[in-house]
């Protein structure tokens, strides 16, 4: 007996240890958690023209900088947000302007 399995999903999450990579469709949005001074998930890959909203829950503030001065947030207070939406296909590496350790990658696909 075979058993037929559908995946009818069109995003997904895999998570391997510390490293989340969600995968999401064109002009939707999707926030993104700045907790415990991380990104999460630390890594995504987006279609073209998706707006990304990063919210700051953490009580440090934060900000999210593109590591080629792609973009530039404000620094972002506990509960404050920043939202971004990524139209040019490519890898961004990104950082915490305060903690330069916090660190992510947003793949962003045609
Ligand atoms: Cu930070």
């Amino acid at each position: 007996m075979t058993r037929k399995i559908t995946r009818r999903a069109v995003a997904y999450v895999v998570v391997a240890g510390a490293v989340a990579v969600k995968t999401v469709t064109a002009g939707t949005s999707i926030t993104f958690a700045i907790e415990d001074f991380a990104f999460i998930p630390v890594q995504l890959s987006v279609k073209a023209g998706t707006k990304v909203i990063f919210v700051n829950h953490d009580e440090a503030p934060h900000s999210v900088v593109g590591l080629k001065s792609e973009f530039r947030s404000p620094t972002l207070n506990n509960g404050q947000s920043f939202a971004i939406t990524f139209d040019k296909p490519g890898e961004i590496d990104y950082f915490c302007g305060q903690h330069g350790n916090m660190r992510g990658k947003v793949t962003v696909a045609p």
